[in-house]
């Protein structure tokens, strides 16, 4: 089997929100998830991400600890209430110093920073006036965008618009489980709309003033049918066309998936045909985000989509009780090429949690499932790579241990272990063998573990 093409991209990613800290520092604003982690009962015992791994201050360790590793790319989000503290309006100089010094520590490591632009955590101002689900959404995220733009893009040659609007629209507006906390389902596809909108409004504001490339960010979870039953085909294909088609296809082919009329049951707007014009932006990269895959089977009392996942007794599970599934990267890689044609793909997230052993006398932290995760979905890259897709880069999820949103910091992700009272780093061993595996350009995944 041939391996990894030449200029491939290695390397790790976070978010702003799971690892800064400093939410009052030097000016930055509220953002939704300040709030909804500051309300009660929304984190584990009263967890927020008021210090998280205190990132704000440290990045320049945390790069250097990058750069050991033989990071070659590095994806993290930029904090738009840092930057625009009321998210329209006044800029926030020391906000965007921030990130100039932490873009520079990375090109001064010879790391490739690639900036997402929106991940997950709005200004709570912009939520005031509606958030997502106010029209003027996607104008409040081109003029931020363009304050990005201005101040990095000689610097940043690749940048995300949106990371997984499948997730802020169906935990943040359908279900109530993450910020703003909604649980609406006529308010759910119009959130999703909007993003869609913001993302086609920035790629065009890109195309004018940009000099390089940008994409988007989906989380993508291939649906299996658990039977060839009519019942069990059907329910598979709505919750597809509800998880990963209602973004790419709008995104990608300009309309949505005819499922989603059924799935959103009298709940489903007539749109505005023009706005399919803006959403539909040729991107210059796809960033697929895969951790699991789910056999789907039909159950009318399933709520909304009434599709209900069936566990497999003889799969390993993960600490977020997502099943292990190598194989639904690669049929993921195939099925993007095959639906959306030949884009080039990242893929921008790929990792697992799982119970570590604290460190070690020896300084080790021994975390040989991790690894097997990340071999096993490495090696199906590499057999969609076989097969043609075109496939330029892997960032680990996560550089570090952070906070996994509502499930708190028990759920560690980090191939960097992170202790949250005194603000260690330490590599898991996952992280030293991803470091052979770098400098060997993917040459040393064909040794046994
Ligand atoms: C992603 N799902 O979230 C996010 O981009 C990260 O911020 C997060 O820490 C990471 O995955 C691990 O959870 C997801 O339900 C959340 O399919 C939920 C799903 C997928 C991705």
């Amino acid at each position: 089997m041939r391996g990894f093409p030449e200029g491939f991209l290695w390397g790790c990613a976070t978010a702003a929100y799971q690892i800064e800290g400093a939410p009052k520092a030097d000016g930055k604003g509220p953002s939704i998830w300040d709030r909804f982690a500051h309300t009660p009962g929304h984190l584990p015992e009263g967890e927020t991400g008021d210090v998280a791994c205190d990132h704000y201050h440290r990045f320049r360790d945390d790069i250097a600890l990058m750069k050991q590793l033989g990071m070659q790319a590095y994806r993290f989000s930029l904090s738009w209430a840092r930057i625009l503290p009321l998210g329209t309006g006044a800029v926030n100089p020391a906000g965007l110093a921030f990130y100039s010094d932490l873009i520079d520590e990375l090109l001064a490591h010879g790391i490739e920073p690639m900036v997402t632009l929106f991940h997950w955590d709005l200004p709570a101002a912009l939520d005031d006036r509606g958030g997502w689900l106010n029209r003027d959404s996607a104008q409040w995220f081109a003029d931020y965008a363009r304050v990005a733009f201005e101040a990095f893009d000689g610097r940043v040659k690749k940048w995300v618009t949106l990371n997984e609007p499948w997730v802020v629209s169906d935990g943040g507006y359908l279900r109530g489980t993450i910020a703003p906390g909604h649980k609406n389902r006529f308010e759910a596809p119009i959130a999703s709309h909007n993003l869609m909108r913001a993302h086609g409004a920035a790629v065009k504001l890109y195309r004018e003033i940009g000099r390089h490339e940008i994409g988007l960010v989906v989380n993508i979870e291939p649906k299996y049918a658990a039977s060839n039953s009519n019942a069990d085909v059907a329910a598979s294909r709505r919750a597809a066309a509800y998880m990963n088609e209602q973004y790419l296809d709008p995104a990608l082919l300009g309309s949505y998936p005819p499922e989603l009329r059924e799935v959103f049951n009298g709940a489903w707007p007539e749109w505005d045909c023009s706005d399919f014009e803006l959403i539909r932006q040729p991107v210059d990269f796809l960033g697929v985000n895969y951790y699991t895959r789910s056999v789907t089977r039909h159950d009318d009392s399933a709520w909304f989509l009434k599709a209900a996942p069936v566990r497999q007794p003889l799969a390993t599970y993960t600490e977020t009780n997502w099943e292990v599934y190598p194989q639904g990267l690669t049929d993921t890689l195939l099925w993007v090429r095959q639906r959306y044609g030949d884009i080039p793909l990242y893929i921008t997230e790929n990792g697992a949690a799982f119970f570590d052993p604290p460190v070690a006398e020896d300084g080790r932290v021994r975390d040989p499932l991790r690894t097997d995760y990340l071999r096993k979905h490495l090696l199906a890259v590499r057999e969609a790579i076989a097969a043609g897709v075109d496939i330029r880069g892997y960032l680990v999820w996560s550089f570090m241990d952070n906070l996994e949103w509502t499930l708190g910091y028990a759920k560690r992700f980090g191939i960097v272990h992170v202790n949250f009272a005194s603000q260690e780093r330490t590599p898991k061993d996952s992280a030293h063998w991803y470091a052979k595996v770098i400098a060997s350009h993917g040459e040393s995944l064909a040794e046994s573990l």
